[in-house]
């Protein structure tokens, strides 16, 4: 019998600085309906999905923040895992994490992945944090997402969950050949992860109308080359004057998309994924066993490398 995991990207559109937590709850709890009503059991919901995208402002301390969970669930995300348990669904979620660890407060951008059960299955902290750690005025709107975050200190794991394997990362960490590499190492059938990606980007604008592209590009080949499902699934539209890439999506693992969102607001893409087609790829062209060639490698994980401009 084949392992079907009947998965829901659950894309939202903007949220706006001053939308309470609840109100955003609400919408994710309605995401969450939507998605059981079309079957799925598991939900993919984006990168800090419980507020607006706050690394675009220089904020002060007090500010700052109010964007972050000490707790999970919460008193104001509570229903949502309520929900969901009532449910039967399992979902994954990105959002901004305080927690007192090693002595010292520390802030990590963060995403969990959560059975039907209600039982934390895993978590994941940001490792590729993009951006720039001292503000830049230049710039139409900030990214200071090496100030906010510590680099994530759990590395590239994937759990057992929804009857497979499943690997987490977040936005930026799509972007790197060595995100997927590792999660497909240690086994990924799925990988899950949600983004906002300005439209707009300050460092290299002639790229801007590659966004859509390189966004598809990265996941589509990550999940190829590691025979894995990929979901992706955006915070889009317009927030607070940014524009964000929408194109949340579903990816099998021969790298085809399977399920797009044609808007750039609130939206459910659901698609049966069936874990088995991993071994399409894993038994055949990317067989790692029979295939890889490790000894040539050890240029990718020598820190002092680096083709700096
Ligand atoms: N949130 C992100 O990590 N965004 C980056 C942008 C800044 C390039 C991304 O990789 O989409």
């Amino acid at each position: 019998m084949s392992r079907i995991v009947m998965t829901a990207a659950a894309q939202m559109g903007p949220i706006a600085r001053t939308e309470p937590r609840t109100a955003v709850v609400e919408r994710l709890m309605a995401l969450l309906h939507q998605a059981a009503a079309r079957g799925a059991e598991l939900v993919v919901f984006p990168e800090l999905a419980l507020t607006t995208f706050f690394p675009r402002w220089h904020l002060e301390d007090a500010n700052l923040e109010t964007f972050f969970e000490t707790e999970m669930p919460g008193p104001e995300t509570r229903p949502l895992f309520n929900a969901a348990k009532r449910l039967g669904l399992g979902f994954c979620l990105g959002y901004a994490e305080r927690v007192a660890e090693a002595g010292r407060t520390r802030h990590f951008n963060t995403a969990i992945l959560v059975g039907p059960d209600g039982s934390l299955l895993g978590k994941y902290r940001k490792i590729h944090l993009p951006g720039h750690a001292e503000p830049e005025p230049w710039r139409p709107f900030q990214h200071l997402e090496k100030r906010y975050f510590e680099v994530g200190n759990l590395g590239f794991n994937v759990f057992d969950g929804f009857g497979g394997k499943v690997g987490l990362c977040i936005c930026n960490d799509r972007r790197w050949p060595e995100t997927y590499r590792v999660l497909g190492l240690k086994g990924a059938e799925m990988i899950l992860l949600g983004y906002n990606t300005p439209m707009h980007y300050p460092l290299a604008p002639e790229h801007d109308h590659l966004q859509g592209f390189h966004n598809h590009l990265c996941m589509q080949a990550g999940a190829y080359q590691n025979g894995a499902w990929v979901v992706g699934v955006a915070k889009a539209g317009k927030e607070e004057g940014c524009d964000l890439l929408g194109q949340s999506c579903i990816i099998a693992p021969t790298g085809e998309i399977v399920a797009q969102a044609s808007t750039l607001g609130d939206e459910v893409l659901v698609h049966a994924c069936n874990l088995d087609r991993c071994q399409e790829i894993r038994a055949n062209i990317f067989n790692f066993t029979l295939h890889r060639q490790p000894q040539h490698y050890g240029v990718i994980a020598e820190a002092s490398r680096g083709s700096a401009a």
